[in-house]
């Protein structure tokens, strides 16, 4: 500890002062056989030990001022706290007591009055302290305790700061990670309220943002090489390139010396403001690894004369200076432990069996000892580098801020006091919530800065640099403000950024990319891991049919109806639409050849008028004939309304006029047929009865013929028509008859085709369900009932017309009418029950194709099968066209 006054003659005030000079506490010798002392300290600091020197330069500076306390001369004791919490405490009951041994509530002797506590580095120690010294209302002003919870002014009445709280610190790197729109980053924080606090902020500000934390690390207070190397395990399998790291130098540097053994690299540090200038962290090495690394840094400033001051230390004056001394030139000031030291040396080399230093000691000059008259500036050391004051200035504002406060307390005006019945305080004896009071209103103006300093709750406004660790050719870092925080602007003014002079650590020297996964692209969705944080996700592909326009969608939308999904997954685009229509080759082709067909019946049917009243003609009820070819005409034609767009009217006609034409065309085959199918069974009957007479007439025979059975035989062979025969039989169905039967049936389908035109008719549908990307326009049946009643109607038509007709096949006339309508009926059949798997196996505009080639093949079957073979005998062989040719051929067999 370092006591000084300087003039005996003034006032006197004592101002403690705390730092970490050393990094810990010397490990203990765990002997409980001996009285315990206090432990001592190992790992001297320079960069503490700058600050230390910084409040005796600042000291030194006040009491050289005339203008701020000039009757009272400053004092100060200064405590090492090690970086330790016990030594903190130990210090700060050992500065309340007033004396070397901790006794609280004790203070000895009545020398000067102790003013306030600079201190006490880190945010635990300060905590530990504020909380003894809050016992007494005794002040405390920090330079570097930046902790939230340090602003609770209820637990800690008498702290106050010059340094930022953490809160405006954790904001700003929030707001640099969603500036740079890293959605991914990994945290590690120090065992310590520091730690802890600040990236606690920094996580909950980040996450609700969206932003995933990959993994969070705690480094250990005290050695520990298992943590470090778990923790460097986890930086290094980590996806995460943004790591935060809030944490003190000191207990940062291990983790840092092993990742660049592990040669990490590709990854941007965030640095808070306690390592972001430290050249414990900055050593030479690190550039590969830190480079590119952001930080927060406290606002520089420049002191004049403090180089000076610093350079000018002077090793003897205390202990702390001779250690620094010492360490800085790795060499000893004292010349009796200088011997021994190199005696012991000797001695170790001795009994290793070698003699190396031995000459120089035995000569009475220990190697290693310095005369204190060595450069420092030379020797170019964290101690005297001023070209980083942050937390050095810090320092010094807060020994003005209580040189300040004692100011006022003595120049307070007797009768004008603050204090009961206006009182003063007496600057020779103050009570610490006198000096208390003075702190909390204190205003006034940094020397060589001009920012004034003023507290609000204990805490000064939140303002940052923002430092970008650029390397340099060398491989050394510099470290570049790219930028400003500041608490106090409107919230999208805070932070300032010169994206343009940051220099990354990647070779592309872009700005670096942390996400989990990359966004989704239109056309996926984002599909959720089941796990993970929600940064991380896989994108999945739209469904058919559904869609997604925006990057990082979470859902996919499905396409209204009449749409349709495009390849890309990023748009509905309509479905096309499809029909049969007349312009398409295949479209073409069909019309042709149901005109052709339509062409060639009316042809037959002029063929047929011309040739009226020939016998062929005649033979079998020319009218059906007509009425069967006009039936043809209509489902040729109707065929056709089956091609182009559908309509509501082409729908009723296609649909109405094809079962009405198929019934005609049936009904009219059966009528024919009947009429076969009866003069077949009369003449079975007459030939089974010629057979019996003939029988009878053979037996009679060997008397005499009779000229009954000839006249019956001529009777049936002559007539040309079954229903102009005499006989009663074929009496019963004359032409009318079969006309009216075709009619009435025809009539029957007419009746209920109007009936479902009526009540449900056919009608366009666009049918979307049966094809994704397209609409299909077709003909709803309107009643699945109608269209089965309708079509079964012509199906039992059909079935009776082809009964009659095989019935009548044998019938030898000379035109083979029964042949000829059996055997188109056949092919009808056919035709259409291979329909019914071609239509069911096709789809679209196909299935129209299909029926309409079925329409066609059976119209033509028809056609061909019962007006062919009658045509050519018209046609060519007029000769056959004779009375005697429809006369079937007498068999021989009848004799
Ligand atoms: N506040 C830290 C300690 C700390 C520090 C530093 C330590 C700060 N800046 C620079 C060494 C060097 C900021 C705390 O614990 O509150």
């Amino acid at each position: 500890n370092l006591n000084g006054y300087r003039n005996v003659e003034k006032k006197k005030v004592v101002m403690g002062g705390m730092f970490p000079v050393h990094r810990r506490i010397a490990s203990a010798n765990s002997s409980s056989s001996s009285v315990p002392l206090s432990l001592g300290c190992e790992g001297f600091n320079f960069r503490t030990f700058r600050w230390t020197q910084t409040m005796l330069f600042a000291i030194d500076e006040i009491n050289k001022r005339s203008d701020l306390l000039p009757d009272t001369d400053l004092g100060y004791v200064i405590y090492d706290s090690c970086f330790t919490i016990s030594k903190a405490v130990e210090g700060t009951l050992t500065y309340l007591t007033g004396q070397e041994e901790a006794v609280p509530n004790y203070r000895c002797g009545t020398g000067a009055p102790l003013a306030a506590l600079v201190g006490a580095g880190g945010s635990d120690l300060s905590i530990a302290t504020a909380r003894i010294l809050g016992l007494y209302y005794f002040p405390q002003v920090s330079y570097s305790s930046s902790c939230s919870v340090l602003d609770s002014k209820f637990q800690f009445p008498t702290f106050l700061r010059t340094i930022p709280n953490d809160v405006y610190q954790s904001e700003a790197m929030a707001r640099l990670v969603l500036h740079f729109g890293w959605s991914w980053v990994g945290t590690i924080a120090a065992d310590d309220d520091y730690g802890k606090y600040g990236i606690k902020a920094f996580k909950e500000q980040v996450e609700e943002a969206g932003v995933c934390i990959s993994f969070s690390e705690t480094l250990p207070k005290v050695r520990s090489p298992e943590d470090i190397q778990r923790i460097v395990a986890t930086v290094v399998e980590s996806t995460a390139k943004i790591i935060v790291v809030f944490s003190s130098d000191v207990d940062l540097s291990p983790l840092i010396q092993e990742l660049i053994q592990h040669n990490v690299t590709n990854r941007t540090w965030i640095a808070s403001e306690a390592w972001v200038t430290s050249a414990l962290i900055n050593q030479p090495g690190v550039s590969s690894l830190l480079g590119g690394t952001l930080g927060f840094g406290l606002k520089r400033a420049e002191i004049p004369g403090l180089q000076r001051y610093l350079l000018n230390i002077d090793p003897y004056s205390n202990p702390l200076t001779e250690e620094f001394w010492e360490t800085a030139f790795n060499c000893t000031l004292n010349y009796g432990r200088a011997l021994r030291m190199a005696k012991e040396m000797t001695k170790a080399a001795a009994e290793q069996g070698g003699n190396t230093s031995l000459s120089r000691a035995v000569r009475g000059v220990p190697e290693g000892l310095c005369s204190g008259k060595e450069s420092l500036e030379k020797l170019s050391n964290t101690y005297s580098d001023v070209t980083q004051l942050r937390i050095t200035y810090s320092v010094y504002k807060a020994v003005y801020t209580v040189a300040h406060a004692l100011h006022n307390m003595e120049i307070c005006e007797p009768g004008q006091g603050p204090f009961n019945n206006n009182s003063c305080a007496d600057i020779t004896k103050f009570e610490p919530w006198q000096l208390m009071y003075y702190l909390k209103n204190v205003w006034f103006q940094v020397p060589h800065t001009k920012e004034p300093l003023f507290f609000q709750d204990g805490d000064v406004d939140g303002y940052y640099d923002i430092i970008n660790w650029q390397v340099k050719g060398d491989g050394e870092i510099s470290y570049v403000t790219i930028g400003q925080f500041n608490s106090t602007a409107a919230p999208d003014a805070m932070m300032t950024i010169n994206n343009a002079s940051i220099v990354w650590n990647n070779d592309e020297l872009e700005t670096p990319r942390s996400v989990c996964s990359e966004s989704c692209q239109p056309g996926t969705r984002k599909g959720i891991r089941q796990g993970e944080p929600v940064c991380c996700f896989d994108c999945i592909p739209c469904a058919d049919g559904e869609i997604s326009n925006a990057t990082d969608a979470r859902e996919c939308i499905q396409c209204t109806e009449d749409n349709w999904s495009n390849a890309a997954r990023d748009t509905c685009v309509p479905k096309t639409i499809e029909f049969l229509d007349f312009s398409e080759p295949l479209g073409i082709t069909l019309i042709v050849i149901s005109a052709v067909g339509a062409l060639i019946t009316l042809a037959v049917g002029i063929v047929f008028l011309v040739n009226l009243g020939t016998p062929l003609v005649k033979a079998n009820d020319p009218i059906l004939s007509f009425s069967l070819l006009f039936s043809l005409v209509v489902t040729f034609l109707s065929s056709i309304v089956f091609l182009g767009e559908p309509q509501p009217w082409s729908c009723m006609t296609s649909q109405v006029g094809l079962a009405l034409g198929f019934s005609l065309c049936l009904s009219s085959i059966m009528g024919k047929a009947a009429v076969l199918m009866l003069r077949a069974r009369v003449l079975k009957a007459a030939r089974s009865k010629a057979k019996a007479t003939a029988k009878a007439a053979a037996q009679a025979a060997a008397a005499d013929t009779s000229p009954d059975v000839i006249a019956t035989n001529g009777n049936i062979n002559n007539n040309n028509n079954a229903v102009t025969t005499g006989n009663p039989d074929v009496d019963s169905l004359r032409p009318a008859h079969q006309r009216v039967l075709a009619a009435i049936l025809t009539l029957i389908q007419a009746v209920a085709c109007t009936v479902w035109l009526i009540i449900l008719p056919p009608h366009p549908v666009k049918n979307t369900a049966a094809q994704n990307i397209k609409i299909i326009l077709e003909c709803d049946e309107g009643s699945v009932i109608f269209i089965c009643c309708v079509f079964g109607y012509d199906i039992l038509l059909a079935l009776l017309a082809f009964i009659f007709s095989f019935m009548a096949r044998k019938l030898e006339d000379n035109f083979s009418e029964g042949k000829s309508l059996t055997f188109g009926m056949l092919v009808f059949f056919i035709v259409w029950s291979s329909f019914i798997p071609a239509y069911l196996s096709t789809r679209g505009k196909f299935m129209v194709a299909v029926q309409i080639f079925a329409i066609l093949a059976s119209s033509f079957g028809l056609l061909a099968c019962i007006f062919l073979p009658k045509c050519y005998v018209l046609l060519v062989k007029p000769e056959f066209n004779t009375e005697d040719r429809m006369r079937p051929r007498s068999k021989p067999r009848d004799g």
